[in-house]
């Protein structure tokens, strides 16, 4: 998830945590997590038949990454998992969402499966298992085969339709032990920083390719749920990234942008898997960049296939006004004139300002517009400059605040009723940020990516004392 920001600032709204800490128990049964993606955290790129995916050749392609990093070793984690999994015990959680590399199992994005690539999932599986953690699996965070996006990528129809049979032949392979799924991650990244913007993997920057891409991963998402219900799955969902969209002040014209870009941004996914339709207005701001032919009959009725969750990845607001096209490649296709405000809030390392209410937000909204459906935050957490101090502790105070009162939003919006049902913190260990390399930490543990060594950091030993209470 990246955000454009420009300057200035409207009227600051401040980061909440409510004064009565204590009163925040979660429910009996609720579920603490870790969430990790195959690409930011496995390496081994070339091992055991793994092929290419977008995102190795996009990182290696000179300029598009920070400091030309790539995901080549990452956390080493294909050989270290047996530590990690023993990290993920000490922070007693009851779940690990983590996704699998689609070209690690079909190295062609098609047909004949990768047998290595399968065991290494099987073996992550069970080795969670017997730590008493349930493993909960995403389909897809961003990896695609590198051969689908020679054949045209997610703005192929074909591509939606082979991640339905991929879908099918993993939950033969670990529907024994894998209970919940995932189908995508954040489509709006795969779609609009992949295709639009082209800050993410493939680097493609083209706006009509980029609302193609989110229909057909949408219609992916819906044929997969169907394969994956098919060969006997039981928990399906998909995770949206999702934010409050306000406009900076109260004038037509921002309150227009703000509509166009909470429509670029949530509805777009929102309303055709909720409700079965692309949002009017959407269809609209969008009649003069493209036609909707690639759109077929059939397709909204596929995509509206009941989830038995959503999950919902939360880490800001946006707040913007209406202002002029930088003629710059943007994520906003069809309004690339909105401008993103800073409000001069406390911000993470990524530039993204923290707003708790931000998520307590996000999560009544779904649950008043959209809902009742069983909702988990499936991300959540924050970037800082943390180090390991000379007495080998890391004292991440920043990142036990960030979580506190996201943790306390959570829990206000349960209290009104939402059925929130579990909480996954973003991420187990530092990782590759993507565009950003390995500059940004999210993590709860600290790696040093020389020498691979893993260190929990205060937060780690704070969300071990959450999840054994239940409760901040
Ligand atoms: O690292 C990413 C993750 O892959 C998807 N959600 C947002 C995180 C932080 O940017």
């Amino acid at each position: 998830m990246t955000s454009d920001p420009q300057s200035a600032a409207p009227s600051a709204r401040p980061a909440t945590t409510p004064a009565d800490l204590s009163a925040v128990r979660f429910p009996d049964g609720f579920v603490w997590g870790t969430a990790t993606a195959s690409y930011q955290i496995e390496g081994a790129v070339a091992e055991d038949g793994r092929g290419p995916s977008i995102w190795d050749t996009f990182a290696h392609t000179p300029g598009k990454i920070t400091g030309g990093d790539t995901g080549d070793i990452a956390d080493d984690h294909y050989h270290r998992y047996p530590e990690d999994i023993s990290l993920m015990a000490d922070l007693g959680v009851s779940h690990y969402r983590f996704s699998l590399a689609w070209p690690r199992i079909q190295p062609e994005g098609r047909g004949q499966l990768n047998g290595a690539g399968v065991d290494f999932y099987s073996r992550l599986v069970d080795s969670l298992l017997e730590r008493g953690i349930q493993p909960w699996v995403t389909l897809y965070h961003w990896d695609l085969p590198q051969p689908l996006e020679d054949a045209g990528g997610w703005p192929e129809r074909d591509t939606a339709e082979r991640f339905a049979e991929y879908a099918a032949v993993v939950q033969q392979r670990l529907g024994d032990r894998v209970k919940d799924w995932t189908t995508l991650n954040e489509p709006w990244c795969s779609a609009f920083l992949g295709y639009a913007s082209g800050i993410h993997a493939p680097g493609r920057t083209d706006g009509p390719a980029a609302l193609r891409a989110a229909h057909h991963l949408m219609l992916g998402h819906g044929l997969a749920t169907r394969a994956l219900r098919e060969q006997g799955a039981r928990d399906v969902g998909i995770t949206v990234n999702l934010y409050p969209v306000d406009p900076a002040t109260d004038s037509a014209a921002d309150r227009d942008a703000a509509r166009r870009i909470d429509g670029l941004m949530n509805r777009v996914f929102l309303d055709p898997l909720l409700r079965g339709a692309y949002p009017e207005d959407l269809l609209k701001d969008l009649s003069s960049v493209t036609d909707t032919d690639h759109v077929r009959d059939g397709d909204l009725a596929i995509i509206n296939t009941p989830l038995d969750f959503l999950g919902v990845n939360y880490y800001t607001r946006h707040v913007v006004r209406a202002g002029t096209a930088t003629g710059r490649p943007s994520n906003w296709v069809g309004s690339e004139d909105v401008e993103f405000v800073k409000r001069g809030i406390p911000e993470t390392a990524m530039g993204w300002e923290i707003d708790p209410d931000g998520l307590y937000e996000t999560l009544t909204r779904v649950w008043r517009e959209y809902g009742p459906l069983p909702l988990y935050v499936t991300e959540n957490g924050a970037a800082f400059d943390d180090r390991v101090e000379a007495d080998g502790r890391v004292r991440d105070e920043a990142r036990r605040a960030y979580l506190e009162s996201h943790f306390a939003a959570a829990h206000r919006a349960l209290s009104e009723g939402v059925d929130l049902r579990g909480y996954f913190v973003w991420s187990l260990m530092d990782n590759f940020e993507w565009a950003h390399g390995y500059g940004k930490r999210f993590g709860l543990v600290h790696v040093d990516f020389e020498t691979q060594r893993r260190t929990m950091k205060d937060s780690g030993h704070w969300l071990a004392e959450i999840t054994r209470a239940n409760g901040l």
